[in-house]
């Protein structure tokens, strides 16, 4: 198939998905098309020759004090679905790109062209940003108007259907892992050079949105390494940082908390890691954990959204509600003193890990996207 892809081309969750579910699906022998205003994070520095990138350009106009982009991804979409000859517009996360690929559609119909809009929900556009009042009307339209609509999780199909008039059907395909690129592997050099002494290690990565609670995780390791040796370190880059850092310099060593910014190898990092700390405020799915996992890493998370239908109670980690930083730190510790108890802990991690093993996922969206090109019933 012909499959054009639209998603956010950073290092958040929804890129992420977009960008290695476009990957997989050119492994299995389907051109794919993405078009965002940026190579996607996760294609850089890679050729292949069956993927393709669409840069949507804004023109500078004097006239513009925000330049619309919803107009200029609508008007590269039908570009691209001609020029590609697409079957299918797969648009991740709702604002804006499920309502310009609408527009799209509605033009290309006019054009002798059916091409369907499937939308895959990933969270904050719904249990966040898609829920105010400035875009709900939208959101809920082209929901509805979407040919096909996934949720990543099944809390989110919930949260969803409370949320929003929805009269379409939504299919839960969860998110998934390459374990090609996360498993275990040996950084014994690094874990040395981080924990010099034998120290546990404990890491967090986010976007740093207030919707993290990253300050739980810097309130949770102050209290673990009061009582533990143990360091912590910090992946990912956002808004909430540069506060962040300053509560870790009031409560922590220096020596014990590290900053890392955004890391491309993660994996890398996460190869050293004991325990993952997601504490975050809402999660529809928790990619991030189940990264974590797969490198047999367990997590300890707040309950929120989908987490638990990912890291499982008491099996591969623990869930606790949000900011009980008390009960995390517990369940931390918990695990980070009994070495037999953190070593099952890692192993039944990987084991949930591989229920979303990428080799699962992709065939459900090629049957998804058949099924939604063939069924012939979108208007
Ligand atoms: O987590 C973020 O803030 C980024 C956001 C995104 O859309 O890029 O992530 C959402 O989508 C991810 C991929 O489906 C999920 O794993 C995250 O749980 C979800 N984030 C939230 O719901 C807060």
């Amino acid at each position: 198939m012909n499959i054009g892809i639209v998603c956010y081309p950073t290092f958040g969750g929804s890129g992420v998905v977009a960008t290695e579910l476009g990957k997989g699906l050119a492994q299995k022998g389907h051109n794919v098309h993405f078009i965002t205003y940026k190579e996607p994070a996760r294609l850089l520095d890679m050729f292949v020759e069956n993927i393709y990138f669409h840069e949507v350009r804004l023109n500078d106009y004097p006239l513009f004090e925000y330049a619309p982009y919803e107009t200029a991804l609508a008007s590269k979409l039908v570009d691209v679905a001609i020029h590609a000859n697409l079957d299918v517009f797969h648009v991740h996360y709702a604002i804006p790109h499920a309502s310009a690929a609408y527009m799209a559609r509605q033009i290309l119909l006019e054009r002798g062209r059916d091409i369907p809009v499937i939308t895959t929900l990933h969270g904050t556009d719904i249990t966040l940003v898609g829920k105010d009042p400035t875009y709900e009307p939208v959101v809920t339209y082209s929901i509805n108007k979407s040919c096909g609509v996934t949720a990543v999780s099944e809390s989110l199909k919930k949260d969803t259907l409370a949320h929003f008039d929805i009269k379409n059907e939504i299919e839960v395909i969860p998110n998934f892992i390459d374990f090609s690129r996360f498993k275990k592997i040996n950084k014994d050099h690094f874990k040395k050079a981080i924990a010099p002494n034998g120290e546990r290690i404990i890491v967090h990565t986010s976007n740093f949105r207030k919707v993290k609670r990253v300050q739980d995780v810097i309130h949770i390791f102050h209290k673990i390494s009061s009582q533990i040796p143990s360091k912590l370190l910090m992946i990912g880059d956002g808004p909430e940082r540069n506060d962040v850092e300053i509560l870790a310099r009031n409560l922590c060593s220096s020596m014990d908390v590290r900053f890392l910014g955004k890391q491309e190898a993660v994996e890398e990092l996460l190869a050293v890691a004991d325990v993952f700390l997601m504490p975050s405020e809402s999660e529809s799915f928790g990619l991030a954990a189940l990264e974590a996992m797969a490198c047999e890493v367990p997590v300890v998370s707040s309950n929120a959204g989908g987490l638990p239908e990912v890291n499982i109670d008491g099996i591969t980690g623990y869930l606790l509600d949000v900011g009980d930083v008390d009960g995390m730190t517990e369940k931390t510790l918990e695990l980070l003193r009994d070495d037999n108890k953190l070593k099952q802990f890692k192993m039944q991690a990987f084991e949930q890990a591989k229920k979303f093993d990428i080799n699962n996922i992709l065939p459900i969206y090629e049957a998804f996207y058949s099924r939604i090109k063939y069924s012939g019933n979108c208007q």
